[in-house]
This record gives C-alpha cells, sequence and structure tokens, in this order.
C-alpha cells in the first residue's frame, strides 16, 4: 500500500544500536574517560588533534566489521521511502553509513559522516574509508592541506539547514526515532513539524521528554518496522 503524504524522518544513535554501534548515553557519555561532547568540538581537534583523530578512526573502522550491519528499523524505513507518494527525508543524526546500506536515498546527515573526510583549506569533502591523521594531505590544493573529519563537532552548524527546515514546514507526517532530543536543533524538529500542522510520532527505548501527538516505545528493530506496516501494510518484507 502506497502512502499520500509528505513525511519527514529523524534518526538518531538509538536506531543504530541494535546494530552494535554505541549510542551517546551508552557509558556515560564517555570515551576513553572523555565527554563525547568534549572530543566532538573544534577546540578539541585544535588542541589535541591526535585524540580526535583516533576517536573518530576507530568508529569508522568499526564500520567495516562483518557484524555491524543495518537492521530491521534501517531497512523499514527504506521500504517507507519507497512507498511514499509523497515528499520523503530522511534526516540522521548520526554518521554511520548504515541508512545508506539499508538502501534509502532522501537522506541527509546532518552531523555529517565518518565515510568522508574534509580539506582544511578547501573545505571539498572525499570519501574515505582507513584511518585519517595529520600527515592525510587534501588532493584539491597545492601545496596540499592537512584534513579532518567530515564531522559537525558541537558549535558548528549542522549541514542542509534549509533543506530540513523547508521538509518540517511541508510535512504531513514527523516521526523521531531513537534520539534522546537532547541536541539542538535536531531537538527542535518535532515542534516545526508541529507548528506547520504536521502529525508528531515517536519510536524510542524510552519517552525523550520532548512532546509528540503519539508514542511507541522499545526496542527501534521491533517498533519501527510495526508501525511502518501499520502506515503502507504488509506491502514490504524485511
Ligand atoms: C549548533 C557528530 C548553531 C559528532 C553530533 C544549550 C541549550 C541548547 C543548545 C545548546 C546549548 N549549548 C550548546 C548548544 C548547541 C549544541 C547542543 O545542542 N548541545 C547539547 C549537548 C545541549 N548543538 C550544537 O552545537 C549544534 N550546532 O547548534 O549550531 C546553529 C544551529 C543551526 C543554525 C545556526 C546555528 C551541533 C550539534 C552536532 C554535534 N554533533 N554528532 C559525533 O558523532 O561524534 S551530535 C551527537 O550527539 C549525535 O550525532 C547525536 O545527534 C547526539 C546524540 O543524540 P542521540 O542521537 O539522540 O543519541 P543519544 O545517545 O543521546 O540517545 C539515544 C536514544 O536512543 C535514547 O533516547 C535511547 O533511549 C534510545 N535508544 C537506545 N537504544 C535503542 C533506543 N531506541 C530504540 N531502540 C533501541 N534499541
Amino acid at each position: 500500500m502506497s502512502l499520500k503524504a509528505n513525511i519527514v524522518v529523524l534518526t538518531g544513535a538509538g536506531i543504530s544500536a541494535e546494530s552494535g554501534l554505541k549510542t551517546f548515553r551508552d557509558n556515560n557519555g564517555l570515551w576513553e574517560q572523555h565527554r563525547v561532547e568534549e572530543v566532538a568540538t573544534p577546540e578539541a581537534f585544535a588542541a589535541n588533534p591526535a585524540l580526535v583523530y583516533r576517536f573518530y578512526n576507530a568508529r569508522r573502522a568499526q564500520l567495516k566489521q562483518d557484524d555491524i550491519k543495518p537492521n530491521a528499523a534501517h531497512l523499514a524505513l527504506a521500504a517507507l521511502e519507497k512507498a511514499c507518494l509523497g515528499d520523503f527525508l530522511l534526516v540522521t543524526q548520526n554518521v554511520d553509513n548504515l541508512h545508506q546500506r539499508a538502501g534509502s536515498e532522501q537522506l541527509i546527515a546532518m552531523h555529517g559522516q565518518l565515510n568522508q573526510a574534509r580539506c582544511l583549506k578547501s573545505h571539498k569533502t572525499v570519501v574515505i574509508s582507513g584511518d585519517l591523521d595529520s600527515t592525510t594531505l587534501c588532493q584539491c590544493c597545492q601545496p596540499p592541506s592537512a584534513m579532518r573529519p567530515d564531522i559537525v563537532w558541537f558549535g558548528e552548524i549542522p549541514k542542509q539547514m534549509n533543506k530540513i527546515e523547508s521538509a518540517l514546514r511541508r510535512a504531513d507526517l514527523f516521526i523521531a526515532i531513537g534520539t534522546s532530543g537532547q541536541v539542538y536543533p535536531a531537538a527542535g524538529f518535532a515542534q516545526l513539524a508541529a507548528h506547520s500542522g504536521a502529525k508528531t510520532v515517536e519510536l524510542n527505548m524510552e519517552k525523550s521528554g520532548l512532546a509528540f501527538d503519539a508514542g511507541h516505545y522499545g526496542p527501534a528493530s521491533n517498533v519501527v518496522p510495526e508501525y511502518i506496516r501499520s502506515l503502507i501494510g504488509d506491502g514490504y518484507r524485511v
């Protein structure tokens, strides 16, 4: 069954948890005894680039592990996109590549991607899969410049905000999945969609505390396919 509606979906770390990727609230938000919010900043990169390169190299390497793959929630969102006859946009806060691997196409990785690097001089981005460090040089400048992870750090502006806000203003349905709603501007998307007349739904392990019209709670790999089946029927198998 297809769906004549404009849909915006926002995902957070919780949708990738059952694929084996830690969420930000796991380990009390710590990595190697550092608060993630302190490592994922331009200041941390300026003060201790080796630490920040290592933080992202470890997470990028994890994506190549055989046991890290899209789960039923990622696949159900790809099916929803195919069944949607209106405008569909999936906005992820995650920097992993699981939505891409699940087949989602109308996708904005608003906080960047582990598998991309950015030239510090030209700001051009390139796809990478291996480690990045201060000796990794760009191919776009003469003389070549050092590169950084193409990640949006705290205090930096998320990607494609205009496109995201315009989609939220046109949305009939806004679905937030696996996000604690603690990081802005993503945490404000449900309210913007609601003000524009959208129905808002939260699919999460627990209530995030943000206001939604409806919510379904439990592991994403159960709750998301179940909810999407309620929208488009059994017309898909994951
Ligand atoms: C900006 C890349 C200006 C890095 C990330 C005071 C008040 C309000 C805002 C601020 C403030 N002080 C500073 C700010 C701004 C700041 C901010 O919001 N800080 C927070 C900490 C207060 N924001 C910024 O700096 C942003 N930029 O504001 O620029 C601007 C903006 C617009 C226009 C002009 C100017 C930039 C923020 C981006 C930072 N980068 N990621 C990296 O990945 O290393 S954010 C990072 O943390 C993630 O990407 C993610 O977005 C966030 C963590 O959030 P979640 O994804 O929700 O993950 P979390 O672990 O928190 O929650 C997981 C959820 O899943 C939980 O609810 C859990 O119950 C659930 N779950 C777990 N398992 C499952 C599950 N659900 C279902 N199934 C399961 N199995």
